[in-house]
């Protein structure tokens, strides 16, 4: 799978799966949830508290209708089964629900787009356990590698903290890619709570923009042999382009 190659997560340096992260930072951003839960992306409801999302799901299911499938952990399943609503299979509007930031901001459907597409590995349109096993240890190793950078623990990712990160991703910038990032991926956050502290980006546009960044450097790198230049054919540069997430 091409996530193998170039959409993983970081891993080294960052001390890797912590599961006493977020622990440690209960209230983290001022609110219930944010990274403070294992892991918060996933949970549709309950601890993130107030916002849209907790009453979507309300009734409905409860306990799982069975035992999960063997080596599926049963709170894990139980998840799944809430996410897809009990049918056991996840649409990606359904992912994209129960999949949140930490200002309680759905993911953007471009992100929910890339996660189904690199973890759909049967390619029936639709995340089952399996493979929503695979969504949700991604989304938790990126929390890691995020929270690490994420240095005055606001949930979102400042210029300061987007440098520190692209350097230690391993993705070579200047001045002008950041501000060009930032133009790109940061938004207006309604609360007001930004304005303060410059552009920012929330945690899923954040992970697509270092995904992008990250492709299009090993594409380089790849083709031109450390020499910096490639030359695309307009057909292989089309499908680059839509391959990014
Ligand atoms: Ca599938
Ligand atoms: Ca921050």
């Amino acid at each position: 799978m091409s996530y193998n190659n170039y959409g993983q997560p970081p891993h080294g340096g960052y001390g890797g799966q912590q599961p006493g992260y977020g622990q440690q930072q209960q209230g983290y951003g001022g609110q219930q949830g944010g990274y403070a839960q294992q892991p918060a992306y996933g949970a549709p409801h309950g601890g993130y508290g107030g916002g849209g999302g907790g009453g979507g799901y309300a009734g409905g299911f409860g306990t799982p209708s069975r035992a999960p499938p063997p080596g599926i952990d049963p709170a894990l399943f139980n998840k799944f089964q809430e996410v897809s609503r009990g049918d056991e299979a996840i649409s990606l509007l359904e992912l994209q629900e129960a999949l949140r930031n930490a200002n309680n901001r759905n993911f953007d459907l471009d992100t929910v787009k890339y996660l189904v597409s690199t973890f759909d590995t049967n390619h029936d349109g639709i995340i089952g356990i399996h493979e929503f096993v695979g969504v949700w240890n991604y989304i938790r190793d990126w929390q890691n590698a995020v929270s690490q950078i994420d240095n005055d623990k606001s949930g979102f990712i400042d210029r300061n903290e987007l440098q520190q990160g692209l350097t230690a991703f391993g993705i070579r910038w200047t001045p002008e890619i950041v501000d060009l990032v930032l133009r790109k991926y940061s938004v207006e956050d309604t609360t007001g709570r930004l304005f303060n502290q410059g552009p920012s980006i929330p945690f899923d546009r954040f992970m697509r923009a270092c995904v992008t960044l990250k492709k299009v450097q090993e594409a380089v790198d790849q083709r031109s042999h450390g020499a910096g230049q490639v030359q695309f054919t307009q057909d292989d540069l089309m499908k680059f382009v839509l391959s990014l997430p």
